[in-house]
């Protein structure tokens, strides 16, 4: 077995494990552990993924977040790069393809987010021409991305989309939640939560293709048939995107025109210029903001360190203490927080409790 095939197997063996274990108060701790040995199992299977790529295209996600910049040749994603991170990107006066991909990276609110500028997802690139394979691979492992439009070539973004719909890559829908558990001991497809608006016999029909014959199979979303099967063969990526309309500085009515898209394509819509820096930073917001991410504070700080620990929207504070340390949750008792999460200043709260942006949570051991 190679590094990615040992790397498959022990995710499948913890997401077993973990869809095994009973949600209940004995049983937190041990839930904590193993969704972050879990997350820890799903990093090692993406390393592994990359050294088989090996040809150094693909470029190492670093910090908080990563966000791709996704746009036609001369629509300003170089220029917008250098304005939005420390990078210096080339730009040119000229249409042309970059070949490669160029990272910069953003500081807002604390957050490290990597910002990638992605060479123009050309005609049929999920055909596998001019490298397209590899941006496309690259761009689904983003946490948001942004559409970079032209504001006098706004048929771009429909051009743009339609090449997404035909990669299987779904933006700002909600991913249909679909649970199959395989079961050794169960009495053939059990579909026990139907609300996907498929028969029973249509589901059995769909994992029986896939050599999956004894499952307990929850449907709590509507989703057709070719969704389901993109998901079951995990073909399917659902994806957070904004629109950056740039260039706004050569159009009458920037805000209108981005207004009119944002509804159209139901994605917030920044109206910009990344030469005069034009609502850029309403822009580095609309990313932050989109990107599900929250800074929480520790106290004490952890060696005198005043930066907030980033972490997922709405994760517990069982959550921030596995992502800290895989070893405070063995010992944590409860956590005092202070902010936007609690109605008093330090108030006791337990493991599952749901942090908020901005709070301040000091863990208390057991003793
Ligand atoms: N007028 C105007 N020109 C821009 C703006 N942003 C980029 N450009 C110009 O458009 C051309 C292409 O920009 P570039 O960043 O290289 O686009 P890329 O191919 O998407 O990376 C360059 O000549 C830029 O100076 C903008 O907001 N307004
Ligand atoms: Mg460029």
């Amino acid at each position: 077995m190679d590094k990615k095939e040992i790397a498959s197997q022990r995710l499948e063996e913890l997401e077993e494990e973990l869809s095994k274990t009973k949600d209940n108060k004995a049983t937190n701790k041990h839930l904590a552990k193993l969704r972050s040995k879990v997350a820890e199992a799903k990093r090692d299977l993406v390393e592994a993924g990359k050294r088989q790529h090996g040809k150094g295209f693909f470029i190492k996600k670093t910090g908080d977040a990563t966000v791709s910049l996704l746009g036609f040749p001369s629509a300003g994603k170089s220029s917008l790069l250098n304005m939005l991170t420390n990078s210096r990107s080339k730009t040119a006066a000229y249409a042309f393809t970059t070949t490669t991909i160029i990272p910069g990276t953003m500081l807002y609110n604390g957050a490290h987010i990597q910002i990638l500028d992605m060479p123009g997802i050309i005609e049929d690139a999920h055909l596998g021409k001019g490298g397209g394979k590899a941006v496309i691979a690259q761009m689904r492992v983003s946490n948001l991305v942004v559409f970079v439009i032209d504001a006098t070539n706004t048929w771009q973004l429909d051009s743009l989309m339609d090449e997404l719909k035909g990669l299987n890559i779904h933006i700002n829908e909600e991913k249909p939640r679909i649970s199959v558990i395989e079961r050794k001991e169960a009495n053939g497809i059990m579909v026990e939560v139907n609300k996907s608006g498929m028969s029973a016999d249509d589901i059995k029909e769909i994992l029986n293709a896939f050599g999956i014959y004894k499952a307990i199979v929850k449907i709590w979303d509507k989703v057709s048939e070719d969704d389901m099967i993109a998901i079951i063969s995990e073909k399917a990526y659902y994806m957070r995107g904004i629109i950056a309309l740039n260039k706004v500085d050569l159009v009458a009515d920037g805000n209108a025109l981005a207004m009119e898209l944002s509804k159209r394509y139901g994605m917030h819509s920044f109206p910009i210029s990344a030469t005069t820096g034009h609502g850029v930073s309403a822009l580095k917001n609309g990313i932050y903001e989109n990107l599900g991410i929250m800074r929480i504070f520790l106290k004490p700080k952890v060696g005198g360190n005043s930066e907030p620990i980033i972490i997922r929207k709405g994760a517990s504070v069982g959550e921030l203490a596995s992502k800290i340390h895989t070893s405070i949750i063995d010992e944590l008792k409860c956590a005092f927080v202070e902010g936007p999460s609690v109605k008093f200043r330090n108030q006791r709260v337990g493991i599952k409790h749901a942090l908020k942006d901005g709070d301040t949570v000091t863990f208390i051991k057991e003793r």
